[in-house]
Parts: C-alpha cells; sequence; structure tokens
C-alpha cells in the first residue's frame, strides 16, 4: 500500500498532542454516516487516522451505521469525531474545517437517491452541485492559510447517463436526471478549482457499489431485504420498477479502498471505479432469489412508481486507468456481493421473525416509498 504523507505545516493542531510528535493523519468525511462514508472510516480507522465527521440534524438517529466505531468522546484517545453541519450550510462547513485541520477531505454528503431527485430537483442540486461548491470555497480559503489538504469529490456513473457502454474518463456525460446533472456540475467545480487555484482535488467517477450496510430504498438492499423477509412469511409482495435496466455493480468495500487510493498520488486527478461487469435488476433479483430459496415470480408485482422519467439504460464501466495508476481492483464477484447481502437480510429478517413471534411490534417503516 502506498504509504501516508505526512503534513508537517499541521503536525501540531492535535489537543494533546506532543510538540515533537508529527500528528495523525486527519481526514474529515460529509456523509459519513451514509453506506460509504461509514465504511470509508472504518478503513481509515484501521489505517491510523484520526477521522472528522459531518452529520446532520435529524429529528431520528441517523449514526447506526457508525455504532460498530464510535466511541465515547469523554474517553481517552478517541479518534472518531463528529460535529453537527449541512452540506446546505457553509458557514457550518468552514467553521468545522477551521476545527478539524484536516489533511483530507471525502465530499461524500448527498441526497443520493435518483429517483428521489426528481421529486426533489432543487433540493437535490443544492445538496449535490452547490453543496460541493461550498466545500470547494471553504478548502480554498483554507488553502490560503498555508494548509496543504487534499480532496475527493464523490462523482458517478449516473454523469454518464445515455453514454453508451463502455464508459471510462473520456466518455462525454450526458446526464439523465437531477441528480447527475448535478453531480456533473460538482465534477466540473472540482475540475475548475483545481486548474484555478493549483488545489490537490479528485473526482472518483464511481459505478453502483453495495454493501450489507445499502440504504433500503436502492434496488439490490430493496431486494434482498424484500426476499428475506418473504422467505420468512413476513411479506407477500415487493413492488419494483425496470427490471431491464443494466448496472455495473461492485462491493462498497472495494470502493472505499480506491477513494483512499485516490488521494495518495502524487499529482490530483480523476478515475473511473468500476467492475467492468453488467447485469439486469432482473438478474440480480434471479441471483438473490436463488440463494434465498424464494420463487421470486410469485412474488414481485411491478409498480409503476417506481420508474424513472428518464432511465440510465445501460453503465458498464472501463476502469483501466485505475488498474494501472492506483494498482486497484476490485476483490468481490458479483455472485459473492449478491450472496453476502442476502445472507446479511436473512439474519435480520430472522431476527425480526423472532421478535415478531415474541410479541414484539417490529417496524419496517417506509416500505411504500421505496
Ligand atoms: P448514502 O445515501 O448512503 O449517504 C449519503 C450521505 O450524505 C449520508 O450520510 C447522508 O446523511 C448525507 N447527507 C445527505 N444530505 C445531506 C446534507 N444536506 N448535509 C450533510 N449530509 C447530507 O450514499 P452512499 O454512501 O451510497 O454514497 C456516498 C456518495 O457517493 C454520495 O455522494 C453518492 O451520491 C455517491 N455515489 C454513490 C454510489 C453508490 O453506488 N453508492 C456510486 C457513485 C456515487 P443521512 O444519513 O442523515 O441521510
Ligand atoms: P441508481 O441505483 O439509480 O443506479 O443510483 P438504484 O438502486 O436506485 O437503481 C438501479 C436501477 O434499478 C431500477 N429499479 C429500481 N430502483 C429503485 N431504487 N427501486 C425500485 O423499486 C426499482 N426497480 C427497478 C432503477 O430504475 C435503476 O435503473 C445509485 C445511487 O447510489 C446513486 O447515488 C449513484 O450515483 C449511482 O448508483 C451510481
Amino acid at each position: 500500500m502506498t504509504p501516508m504523507p505526512q503534513n508537517p505545516a499541521h503536525a501540531q493542531k492535535a489537543s494533546g498532542t506532543r510538540p515533537d510528535k508529527p500528528r495523525r493523519r486527519r481526514a474529515l468525511i460529509t456523509g459519513i454516516t451514509g453506506q460509504d462514508g461509514a465504511l470509508l472510516a472504518e478503513f481509515l480507522l484501521d489505517r491510523g487516522y484520526e477521522v472528522h465527521g459531518i452529520v446532520r440534524r435529524a429529528s431520528t438517529f441517523n449514526t447506526e451505521r457508525l455504532d460498530a466505531i464510535y466511541a465515547d468522546p469523554h474517553n481517552q484517545g478517541v479518534r472518531l469525531s463528529l460535529y453537527y453541519g449541512d452540506i446546505t450550510d457553509g458557514a457550518s462547513l468552514r467553521r468545522t474545517l477551521e476545527r478539524v485541520e484536516p489533511d483530507e477531505i471525502y465530499n461524500l454528503a448527498a441526497q443520493s437517491h435518483v429517483r428521489v431527485s426528481f421529486d426533489q430537483a432543487s433540493y437535490t442540486a443544492d445538496a449535490v452541485a452547490t453543496g460541493a461548491l461550498r466545500l470547494l470555497e471553504a478548502v480554498r480559503d483554507y488553502a490560503l492559510s498555508g494548509a496543504e489538504v487534499r480532496v475527493y469529490q464523490a462523482g458517478s456513473s449516473e454523469m454518464f447517463g445515455a453514454a453508451p457502454p463502455p464508459q471510462n474518463e473520456r466518455t462525454p456525460f450526458y446526464p439523465r436526471s437531477p441528480y447527475a446533472v448535478s453531480k456533473v456540475a460538482a465534477h466540473w467545480y472540482a475540475v475548475n478549482y483545481r486548474e484555478a487555484y493549483g488545489l490537490f482535488i479528485c473526482n472518483g467517477i464511481m459505478f453502483n457499489h453495495e454493501s450489507s450496510r445499502r440504504g433500503e430504498t436502492f434496488v439490490t438492499r430493496k431486494i434482498t431485504r424484500a426476499l428475506a423477509r418473504i422467505k420468512l412469511g413476513l411479506q407477500d409482495k415487493l413492488y419494483l420498477g425496470n427490471l431491464e435496466a443494466r448496472r455495473d455493480w461492485g462491493y462498497a468495500g472495494d470502493y472505499v479502498e480506491a477513494m483512499w487510493l485516490i488521494l495518495q498520488q502524487p499529482e490530483p486527478d480523476d478515475y473511473v471505479i468500476a467492475t467492468g461487469e453488467s447485469h439486469t435488476v432482473r438478474e440480480f433479483l434471479g441471483l438473490a432469489a436463488s440463494y434465498c430459496g424464494v420463487d421470486w415470480q410469485k412474488h414481485v408485482a411491478e409498480d409503476p412508481r417506481y420508474f424513472r422519467p428518464t432511465e440510465v439504460d445501460f453503465l458498464c464501466g472501463d476502469a483501466s486507468k485505475a488498474r494501472k495508476s492506483l494498482g486497484w481492483a476490485p476483490k468481490v464477484t458479483f455472485p459473492e456481493l449478491v450472496r453476502m447481502m442476502v445472507e446479511h437480510d436473512l439474519e435480520i429478517a430472522e431476527q425480526e421473525d423472532m421478535l415478531t413471534k415474541a410479541g414484539h411490534l417490529v417496524s419496517h417503516h417506509g416500505a411504500s416509498l421505496r
């Protein structure tokens, strides 16, 4: 693995650090409570980083994915710190930057659901496009203070949209949703700030990546959650939209490693991260159902609500640049990914079944919004 560069300009800011001892490398993650944010935080803690994350205020707990690594901040030697903030609130971003003084920033915060972006287009633009810009503006001023900072911007294969596969760094963008248009804007803000101000800013153009922590409204997790519940008799129907769309699905754990590798290179650049293999939603469903032992044809029904006004039909990435320059390759195969998600969701369904049988009320809330 590439060694982690130390940042001498920041050597003394960590509280309690001895003046002669270089401080730990420090990462700030926006969107730390999401699938990728939580996995990246774990990855960086394992590599000795101090990890700081921005969490938006919600009326319910939204830090569930961080449970495994969260420690009481009053304890000694805690390396994970969380701050309230919001990507739509520039002042909170600036303040957090000043307080944390990060060496690396990963901008993962987003309204990341493509279908929802058609219903909440201007909010999506505010969070995804203008949010990235707000952060870059704060970074620009932070860098003026002499800080050496590296920024990762979470780009998406959705930016390619209707451009035919295989898609790589030279493929022109043809976004097909308010989310994708906003990600294209964020991508170009990042390129522009890199060129205009000489900042170390990189775009990862990541194809779909999943895990057992995937949000339950994305199609893979929606399928594995529902099939496991169907298997246990906890639900009967699964309503889906377009089964013919093709996606290049990888394992999120492999992709957060790529984010980190991108920031360890000598020069800032942009990279496509993908497996190079594409499957339809129908194929995902069929494989997950076979692992679950469920005849999906008896349980799956179509609901037009889940169709998108403009769909992205076929994504299949060409990550040869990342393979060559970063030495990155996906480790988990498609069948392994599907099996991993099914096994996890079968465990959850079994727990739910046990609790239900013991007379506890288990909420499976929000199902109709998926
Ligand atoms: P998730 O939807 O799981 O997580 C999104 C994160 O952003 C959550 O922590 C969420 O907080 C936070 N967030 C949302 N709105 C705001 C806001 N206004 N201010 C601050 N934080 C906010 O996404 P993923 O982890 O899957 O993806 C991470 C990033 O990578 C996103 O930018 C996504 O668009 C992008 N991406 C993802 C891909 C994938 O396949 N997973 C592929 C390509 C790009 P909360 O928990 O409170 O909702
Ligand atoms: P995507 O992921 O739009 O590719 O964006 P999602 O899992 O939502 O959809 C994938 C494909 O499945 C079809 N589909 C359904 N999708 C959902 N969510 N629910 C359904 O019921 C359903 N039925 C069929 C969709 O039409 C689509 O074709 C994800 C997000 O993580 C983005 O943030 C990220 O940028 C891209 O991946 C790369």
